[in-house]
């Protein structure tokens, strides 16, 4: 205690810190993780043999002739995900029915076999240097589950042709950033996971495996909806691990592949407005599937309501009224303007707010000339350190008094919380509970687009 109160002294005589940052609370992400977190939404890209048969499962018998996209075009997919603020895209190289998507050498249900560019085709490839061209990080969805292949009634002999697909994936199309690994069907099957695993470490270390697998979970639903606790440090095989969900959902209600008749299932602006305030608004990545259609192409309708959706989040999220506030904390740590709380004016800087060692609980506060207007409040939790928050709640300041608005739990990479339009010069973010001292990065207040989602007063 004396000797912090020392270093505070020391810091605020000679304006340098000596105290050092709060230790990391592990487990913490890894830096692949962490760049996933940081990204936000990716788009999910369902197509293949089903596309052509109005079907999301076929059962492995199409014939290979029925694939051929008229105008194959990923560049158009990619683009579209870049503007909307995907950083990355996964694209479905082979689903339930086994049909491979590039002209692997290990089956001969491939497009190889199909009409399409006079069998020439390779999915993959066109996908792949499309992302790149787009600035859109470049993942694939296989299914472990296959339909088709005689190999997967011998477990042994079905797990080498798996691998060999992931080899010729993982070496042939540059730099993967997710692979995916859907459980649907695998009930009652044995299957080679840390074969398949220890081969993705070894040709693309820095590829991150979802779902069945190690560095990403599923959310545990197919509506894009997080809980209102997301919690990245999740039990595994005894050992706690960072393990943080992603929300995945088609555009199309309960539709993956394109169906000539779907359009009337596309999302309406408000669904899909509140699947981002429950998905990113809670601190998971979502993953949000649009599928191309028989052409290839993404079906246009798909493509407006998109860049509607994220024309109202830009316009949302423009302008950061707390930008000008006067910015004060209950704890500083070490008193040190490297921890003080108006380093959560910007995104993405690296600066955050602490407190002092042992200091579990506060609040920054802030303080405004004139009276602000917002219904929007964003808070980030510095997670390269660890997730630390289980509690906390907003309030402000009317006639005199404070009162609560928002009462809630965890915070994670981002919380965006909703509420009704509020009047003020104070508003105050408190910590309530935290694993250990809390560590903020970022607190924002905005004023919602009139076409983004209201909350009443009560
Ligand atoms: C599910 C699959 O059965 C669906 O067809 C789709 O691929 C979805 C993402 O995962 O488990």
């Amino acid at each position: 205690m004396a000797l912090s109160i020392f270093f505070s002294l020391l810091c605020s005589i000679s304006g340098v810190c000596k105290v050092d940052p709060p230790q990391p609370l592990p487990p913490v992400p890894s830096p692949q993780q962490l760049r996933w977190h940081q990204l936000e939404m990716g788009m999910f890209c369902h197509f293949g043999i089903n596309t052509f048969h109005n079907e999301e499962w076929t059962d492995g018998s199409k014939p290979p002739e029925t694939f051929n996209p008229t105008d194959f075009n990923p560049f158009q997919w990619a683009e579209v995900a870049k503007q909307v603020g995907m950083g990355y895209l996964i694209f479905t190289v082979k689903h339930h029915d086994g049909f491979v998507l590039y002209p692997t050498q290990h089956t001969e249900y491939c497009v190889r076999n199909s009409p399409w560019k006079g069998g020439k085709g390779d999915a993959v490839k066109e996908v792949s240097e499309a992302c790149k061209k787009a600035g859109v990080k470049f993942g694939f969805y296989l299914s472990p589950w296959d339909r088709h292949d005689h190999r997967y009634n011998d477990d042994k002999a079905y797990d080498e042709y798996f691998k060999s697909l992931l080899r010729e994936l993982l070496t042939n199309y540059g730099e993967v950033f997710e692979v995916w690994f859907d459980g649907a069907g695998t009930e009652g099957h044995t299957y080679d996971w840390e074969g398949y695993y220890s081969l993705i470490k070894e040709l693309q270390p820095d590829a991150l495996i979802a779902i069945c697998g190690p560095d990403i979970r599923w959310v545990g639903n197919e509506d894009g909806l997080a809980p209102e606790s997301v919690w990245y440090v999740q039990e595994k095989e005894g050992k706690r691990v960072w393990w943080p969900p992603e929300c995945d959902v088609p555009i199309r209600k309960g539709q993956w592949f394109y169906h000539t008749d779907g359009e009337k299932r596309l999302l309406s602006l408000n669904s899909l407005l509140n699947i981002y305030y429950r998905s990113v608004g809670r601190g998971a990545v979502l993953l949000l599937n649009v599928s191309p259609d028989r052409s290839g192409h993404l079906p246009e309708p798909d493509v407006k309501r998109l860049l509607e959706w994220r024309a109202v989040i830009s316009e949302t999220f423009k302008d950061n009224l707390a930008i000008s506030a006067k910015w004060s904390a209950s704890n500083i740590r070490g008193n040190c303007s490297e921890f003080a709380p108006d380093n959560c004016r910007f995104e993405n800087d690296g600066k955050f707010w602490t407190t002092d060692d042992g200091v579990k609980k506060g609040y920054i506060a802030l303080k405004f000339e004139k009276p602000i207007v917002f219904d929007r409040v964003v808070i980030k939790e510095h997670i390269e350190l660890g997730q630390r928050i289980t509690k906390h709640s907003v309030w402000i300041k009317k006639g005199g008094s404070w009162e609560k608005v928002i009462n809630s739990t965890t915070i994670g990479y981002k919380r965006i919380h909703l509420l009704p339009e509020t009047k003020c010069k104070e508003v105050k973010i408190q910590i309530d509970e935290s694993l250990e001292v809390p560590i903020i990065e970022f607190v924002g207040l905005y004023l919602s687009s009139p076409k983004d989602l209201k909350v009443s007063k009560k």
